[in-house]
């Protein structure tokens, strides 16, 4: 039996039966190792959803998903779903801020617990993302696909055609093209991306992350958010991260990927989260001009975050409450 399997089984079964060396086929200490993962594995908190700012209807809606026993993608698809149709969300989906062009292009990618990946960039026409990239993930050989192929592929499968400009966030740019200046407002302008984690009944995780990216970006940018081991990262074995904020900072430090490497180098999430954020502002003097924000989930359940500013926060669903809760941040001025 695999590894992975194993885990999984045990940790879906009871808590603290312990195994003989021989089903392993290790050694003591992974044997200890395994026996202690299993005893910390405490199924009554489960399931869990947690996504990024304040985006209290779609964790709920995550949340009352796994409560139903749905796996932990569906439950994730399902609650970004909510903010991407949501047209007063100028940052994600449908009615979210276009490029300089006036062109809304939206980015997603999802991971599920058997670490199969798929990503959807550059895509006109279609609001939700997120699903479309669970197409790419299980209906093609491919990982990633972009813009009008990714739109053919998604009408191919049932998704429908959209015009996602809408009439408030074209008066929006048209505004702005009155003195365009390129400059992010730290959480207010640009910081919407929802991406969201969920741990289900069942222990497996899996997460989405959906955006339409940079208000006014350069046509053609594409930021962290479809890019996965930076805006995205599960291994089920271990845990999962998001990020929010100026993709191009996460990118450079493949942030999402760092924060499961270092919880399976046995920090808790809140520690990983918070040398992630490290990472970024020791090699950037200009960090104070930017946000950057993430969340990670371990598999006990453990959850964390950290940002670079005051202001961020995340949503927490456990037990039947949906919690909003303040990130502790870097920069305390
Ligand atoms: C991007 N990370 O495209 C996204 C933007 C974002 O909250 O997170 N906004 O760079």
């Amino acid at each position: 039996m695999k590894r992975r399997k194993f885990i999984k089984n045990t940790a879906l079964s009871s808590i603290g039966v312990t195994f003989g060396t021989s089903l392993l086929g290790c050694n003591n200490t992974d044997q200890k190792n395994s026996e202690e993962k299993i005893m910390a594995t405490d199924n009554t908190q489960f399931p869990i959803a947690i996504c990024t700012w304040a985006f209290t209807a779609a964790n709920a809606k995550a949340g009352e998903e796994l409560s139903k026993g749905k796996p932990a993608l569906d439950a994730v698809i399902s609650g970004v779903e909510v903010e991407e149709e949501n047209l007063k969300n100028t940052t994600v989906g449908k009615g979210g801020a276009p490029d300089r062009e006036g062109n809304v292009t939206l980015d997603a990618c999802v991971m599920n617990p058997e670490g199969d990946c798929g990503a959807v960039v550059y895509v006109n026409t279609i609001t939700n993302v997120a699903a479309l990239a669970r197409k790419v993930m299980e209906e093609t050989p491919h990982v990633m696909l972009a813009g009008e192929g990714a739109e053919e592929f998604g009408y191919s499968q049932g998704f429908e055609k959209e015009n996602l400009l809408t009439e408030e966030s074209r008066l929006a740019w048209e505004e702005w093209k009155k003195s365009p200046e390129y400059k992010p407002i730290i959480n207010i302008e640009n910081h919407d991306t929802i991406g969201m984690l969920a741990i289900d009944k069942d222990g497996d995780i899996a997460g989405a992350c959906t955006t339409s990216g940079l208000s006014y970006k350069m046509k053609g940018r594409i930021g962290d958010s479809p890019i996965i081991g930076s805006g995205l990262f599960i291994d089920n074995e271990i845990g999962g991260a998001v990020a929010t904020g100026m993709g191009e900072e996460v990118m450079k430090t493949v942030g999402s990927f760092l924060i499961v490497e270092l919880m399976r180098n046995g920090m808790n999430p809140q520690e990983a989260c918070e040398e992630a954020v490290r990472r970024i502002v020791t090699k950037n003097d200009r960090y104070k001009d930017f946000q950057i924000a993430y969340i990670a989930m371990n598999k006990k359940g453990e959850t964390g975050s950290y940002c670079i500013h005051e202001g961020f926060t995340y949503m927490k669903y456990q037990n039947g409450e949906n919690k909003n809760i303040p990130s502790d941040f870097y920069h305390k001025g």
